[in-house]
């Protein structure tokens, strides 16, 4: 192994989990793009955190509470500085990816689109790059246009550039497919979207944890991820905004915090980030992030890439030898348009009994439609699908893991 390589073996000795059994066999764990699992460092930033400084934050003059605002803006420092955003200010911590897209929806689009303005989105959103734009362009007698896939797997730019001719106001795409694993072209889509004069979203969930991101060199307007699918604890995501759409866009919840002044004729708003964040924020949260970010950064984000992308070849490789089994998203070879994620299909096996079987060998992986209905039922055409997903602490032992469930499923149902 090349010093450029990152050492799973030695990363699991940092997630406590891994110490457990599960069903009397060592814990597999496929399944982190649903959610990640905790390095030690970020668990005990939490605790620290209670046993030394819990206080609220913006307001006690005292010692333990400035400690706290002060590791809070750090946090929205770091992230700032992790995907090359402008600086914290732009930075504001909501609960997960949904909110942060339902917030765009609910502040920008609310005030922004109207009676038959179109909105554009993919065929490989998650619901929650789906419903917020369903429910806005419901209120507002909007249009809401769906972009389709080329092979089942990429965004098709001939038929992207002829919906961008209705000039939506909104263009909200996901960075990286959670089902197909697809890695869009992100910048080009951003740019051609920004000269057909849209505002536009990304949902960066399967990518920020994964490579490195730089979203000022994407040029996107709005961007939202998790903390939880990038080794932080769940109950803190991230949205980004550009500073003069923040500036400009009403705030969407009230009350403390989040105003400057508060008379009975009316408020006025506290600066960004701030004006989007009423009440007390998740601290635990923001700080187990930016430890989260810390242990990302010792690794390195091309390293952990690197590692998926290797990884993924691998399996892609050995699923593709094995009759029966199809993939879905880029065929095998494809690997650098491909995040660590496959998802896949049995000739006539259920998927949930595929996931039980692969249970039933400490291997947790996820099945369903994974909250991508439009993509599985309507594109893909499946009721569900199985889906197995990498992250640092996973290694070829692990594939092989999985490799043999797959061709225990098989002599199961007797499928040759
Ligand atoms: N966008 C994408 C692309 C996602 O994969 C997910 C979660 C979300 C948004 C929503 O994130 P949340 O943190 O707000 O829940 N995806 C998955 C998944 O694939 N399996 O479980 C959750």
């Amino acid at each position: 192994m090349s010093v450029e390589e990152l050492n799973p073996s030695e990363i699991k000795k940092d997630f406590p989990i891994f110490g457990n059994a599960v069903n009397g066999k060592r814990l597999v764990y496929l399944d982190s793009a649903a959610t990640s699992q905790k390095p030690k460092q970020v668990v005990d930033a939490i605790v620290n955190y209670y046993y030394s400084f819990n206080a609220n934050i913006h307001r006690g003059i005292y010692k333990i509470s400035e400690q706290a605002t002060e590791e809070y803006e750090r946090s929205k420092e770091k992230v700032a500085r992790f995907v090359n955003a402008e600086n914290g200010k732009n930075i504001i911590y909501v609960r997960n990816t949904t909110e942060a897209l339902n917030t765009v929806a609910l502040t920008f689009g609310e005030h922004n689109i109207a009676k038959g303005d179109h909105i554009l989105i993919s065929d490989m959103e998650h619901h929650s790059n789906i419903v917020p734009w369903q429910l806005l362009a419901k209120r507002k007698s909007a249009i809401l246009d769906f972009v389709p896939l080329k092979d089942n797997a990429f965004i098709d730019i001939p038929s992207y550039e002829k919906l961008l001719e209705n000039n939506p106001k909104i263009v909200s795409l996901t960075h990286v497919s959670n089902v197909l694993g697809t890695i869009n072209e992100i910048k080009k889509l951003t740019s051609m979207a920004k000269k057909a004069g849209s505002t536009v979203v990304v949902d960066g969930a399967q990518s920020v944890p994964h490579m490195p991101v730089d979203i000022s060199d994407m040029g996107c307007d709005f961007f939202a991820f998790s903390s939880h699918k990038m080794l932080g604890p769940s109950g803190v995501g991230v949205l980004y905004g550009k500073k003069e759409l923040l500036e400009t866009t009403e705030p969407l919840f009230g009350g403390g915090d989040m105003i400057s002044s508060v008379r009975r004729s009316g408020s006025e708003w506290n600066e960004i980030p701030w004006k989007f964040e009423a009440g007390t924020p998740n601290i635990e949260g923001a700080i187990g992030l930016g430890a989260a970010i810390n242990y990302l950064e010792g690794i390195g984000m091309q390293k952990i890439r690197n590692h998926e992308k290797s990884l993924t070849g691998y399996a892609m490789e050995a699923i593709s030898r094995i009759p029966g089994v199809e993939t879905y998203g880029p065929a095998p070879g494809m690997e650098s348009e491909r995040g660590g994620v496959i998802s896949f299909g049995l000739n006539g096996v259920h998927p949930h009994d595929v996931s039980q079987i692969f249970d039933s060998e400490g291997i947790a992986i996820r099945a369903g439609h994974h909250c991508a209905m439009p993509l599985v039922t309507e594109v893909l055409r499946k009721g569900a699908v199985s889906r197995m997903s990498f992250y640092i602490y996973n290694d070829e032992n692990d594939v092989d893991a999985a490799i043999a469930a797959i061709k225990k499923v098989k002599s199961i149902f007797h499928i040759s």
